[in-house]
């Protein structure tokens, strides 16, 4: 992926942020007091003679840059990049050169030649900048000014009436369009004996995950998420997996009860599949409820990267709903996103008043989420497929990497109520909120 990378990183440095309607504004309400960065375009400098260069030390985590207030003299400088997070992390001097995608406890070297200046670095993964990882380098001179305690550019150094602008400006683009929605429901070939015969292709696609920020990423059937695949307790199934893409997969169905051969792990159940090849699961739906599919060959890539789909068994016993609605979160390399798009690009819940609404949720992502909704409690009735004999009310479920939980919420109360991961560098940055934050609309 740090190839595939390269290329979303490069568009996300020209991320324009457009858009003046304020429509809604969100009580979530924590701005972090950030340094401003210089957001002019240094001078252009050439890769750097290292005989000679001056060594500078950088820690990446999740989600800072340490110091945030780099100071390096001019001339030729090699960083020193170590990411000691628990995802991937890249290290990009505005304007003038970045490494590559830095695994957890990977180091890194940049040399670069700099001229006199102030320069932004970032995070290149969508979302990171937004949530911390953007720091101001003070190329020889007064480095005092760069030494703020938190992340260059956004709202620092603004007056209380810029920050609002500037906060409700970024708001006021959701829900904003982008190119491609995932999770569309994956219409079967009912076969003779009545089998439900599925078809999914995963291939490398182009995902615009914000607006103007668009992502190689891999999908099945070109959306991420995958399409949804409905099926009802005790169907008959095939899913004929096709691989276009330049590496093995193979497909998991999470959660399951499957004969072995049909559990889709590469070296354990079966070969991975290779490029241009195909391999057909089958088996009969035995257990019900809101389950997932993914890869289980080169995973920690290929499924934050895009492959991931929900897989909903119906059940005789499911409560019947108004609007049942598929949550997926995820946390690699497009970001911090809710079925595939980042705040503003998420999809708001819209209910009519009293509807009840079933959100399923699952997590595809490397980090846990605890899923706030503002206003209206959630029921939990439902655990990894299996229906809870005691539900329970909750205000903020904690949804870990695997886990699936099914909740009714009951559009009781009139107004648009936030609703985010509470992890707060998950939904808000220097610039305002991104990532895991939708709404849900009770009209
Ligand atoms: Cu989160």
């Amino acid at each position: 992926m740090a190839k595939v990378m390269s290329d979303g990183a490069r568009s996300r440095l020209v991320w324009p942020v457009a858009g003046f309607f304020v429509v809604i504004a969100f009580g979530v309400g924590l701005i972090s007091m950030a340094a401003f960065g210089d957001r002019t375009d240094p001078p252009t400098t050439a890769a750097g003679d290292t005989a000679s260069s001056d060594v500078v030390e950088v820690k990446l985590g999740d989600l800072f840059i340490d110091p945030d207030g780099i100071s390096a003299p001019a001339g030729p400088v090699t960083f020193k990049v170590e990411n000691t997070g628990g995802i991937d992390h890249n290290f990009v001097i505005e304007g003038v050169d970045s490494t590559e995608m830095i695994s957890p406890a990977g180091t890194e070297e940049l040399s670069v030649d700099l001229q006199e200046g102030s320069y932004t670095v970032i995070c290149a993964v969508p979302g990171h900048a937004d949530g911390g990882m953007k720091a101001t380098l003070t190329v020889g001179g007064d480095s005092e000014a760069s030494g703020n305690d938190s992340g260059g550019g956004g709202m620092s150094g603004m007056t209380a009436q810029e920050m609002l602008e500037h906060d409700a400006k970024r708001t006021a683009q959701f829900p904003a369009e982008t190119k491609g929605k995932g999770g569309l429901p994956l219409e079967p070939e009912i076969l003779s004996d009545g089998t439900k015969r599925f078809e999914l292709t995963a291939d490398e696609i182009e995902w615009e995950t914000e607006p103007g920020v668009v992502m190689k990423g891999m999908a099945y059937n070109g959306m991420i998420p995958g399409p949804q695949i409905n099926l009802d307790l005790g169907d008959k199934v095939e899913v004929k997996l096709t691989n276009e893409l330049d590496q093995p997969t193979v497909l998991h169905l999470h959660g399951m009860i499957l004969p072995n051969g049909m559990d889709g792990v590469a070296g354990i159940t079966q070969n991975a599949i290779m490029p241009g090849e195909s391999f057909t699961y089958k088996f009969t739906a035995r257990n019900s409820g809101t389950n997932m599919y993914h890869s289980h060959f080169n995973a920690a890539e290929q499924v934050p990267g895009g492959l991931l789909g929900a897989l909903i068994i119906s059940d005789p016993r499911d409560p019947a709903v108004d609007i049942d609605y598929t949550m997926v979160l995820n946390d690699g390399p497009l970001g911090f996103t809710i079925n595939g798009k980042g705040f503003p690009a998420t999809e708001p819940i819209v209910a009519g008043k009293d509807q009840l609404v079933r959100i399923r949720y699952m997590n595809e992502g490397l980090q846990v989420h605890p899923m706030h909704l503002h206003g209206i409690p959630q029921k939990v009735i439902a655990k990894d497929g299996y229906i809870l004999k005691t539900p329970y009310m909750a205000d903020t479920l904690l949804v870990a990497p695997g886990e699936r939980y099914d909740v009714l919420v009951k559009a009781t109360e009139l107004g648009t109520w936030a609703y985010h991961c509470h992890i707060l560098s998950h939904v808000e940055g220097p610039d305002g909120m991104f990532g895991m934050v939708t709404a849900m609309i009770v009209q």
